[in-house]
């Protein structure tokens, strides 16, 4: 099947849901939550996170996570990164229970293609201190597309996680996953990256966006947002309508977008020193925001 193929069928297949003007959306990808060791490069991260998606919750967004939350590769089982990260889970629970919480499939949580994997590792945890078994995401779907759809204006959204663009992520995600577990996470604790991954390949990267900006201008200049390859990405309207927030692994920050107000921007958090050294957690607007509608062409 080609990439072509493989992104329509995401599309297709791709749970709709409807929004307006006052529905508010936070966009995050590739957060890749490890088991918090010395491979675990989301960790550097984490309370940036945590603290960027309070605020969210707080406010009332819905949290749209598009893939490669959880890193499977390097991570065998759910269990280590959940107890990891227990925190973060608490808080997607919270969004979950609120009918406020999407999650697609990346490559590196492909497994969760699988519903008899979801069932047994995310639809329910064991609470060390209760000692019993707890809800965590009780008959939570993952899907391959994500589209939401103006109530008004009939605009659609469509996201994804964008390996679907990535022949080597999609087909070979087995093959890569092995090479991952065995090679690359040692060489990870030197700092050496794994070469197949777009986010660490400009090449690769150049390519897997090619595609997709193919397959967007085939359909009729459909708003896209993907992420997988790292890379924030925000057109202006009248250019190809191909977004990417980003991801959680930066060096120092994570980036997402937003919709709020029938608008989009992209935004940062990151650790920001005050006057007297105190350290911050700070969002920062990078992009936007920018009308919806003016995309529609
Ligand atoms: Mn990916």
């Amino acid at each position: 099947m080609s990439s072509q193929k493989r992104i329509s069928r995401a599309y297709k297949s791709a749970k709709r849901i409807y929004f307006n003007d006052h529905s508010k959306f936070i966009i995050f990808s590739d957060i890749h939550r490890g088991d918090n060791s010395f491979a675990d490069d989301f960790a550097n991260n984490q309370n940036t996170y945590y603290h960027a998606l309070k605020h969210y919750y707080n406010n009332g967004f819905t949290y749209c996570e598009l893939g490669d939350g959880d890193e499977l590769w390097e991570n065998i089982d759910f269990k280590s990164i959940f107890y990891a990260h227990q925190n973060i889970f608490d808080l997607m629970k919270l969004f979950f229970k609120e009918d406020r919480l999407f999650r697609l499939i990346g490559n590196h949580d492909m497994v969760y293609s699988n519903k008899r994997y979801v069932e047994k590792h995310l639809f329910s945890y064991f609470d060390k201190l209760t000692g019993q078994n707890e809800p965590l995401f009780p008959g939570i779907i993952f899907t391959e597309g994500l589209v939401l759809e103006h109530e008004e204006t009939s605009q659609e959204i469509f996201m994804l996680h964008g390996h679907q663009a990535d022949w080597m992520n999609y087909k070979g995600w087995k093959f890569n996953r092995f090479m991952v577990r065995v090679l690359w996470r040692q060489l990870q604790i030197f700092g050496i990256g794994n070469p197949t991954s777009p986010a660490k390949n400009n090449k690769e990267l150049i390519k897997v966006e090619k595609r997709i900006k193919r397959w967007i201008i085939n359909n009729n200049n459909l708003f896209t947002i993907m992420g997988h390859t790292h890379r924030p990405r925000f057109p202006e309207p009248g250019d190809i309508p191909f977004f990417n927030d980003g991801s959680c692994v930066h060096p120092r920050s994570i980036t997402g977008l937003e919709i709020e107000n029938g608008e989009i921007s992209l935004i940062k958090w990151h650790i920001a020193t005050t006057k007297d050294g105190i350290l911050k957690i700070t969002r920062k607007l990078l992009e936007g925001p920018q009308n919806l509608i003016e995309y529609n062409n």
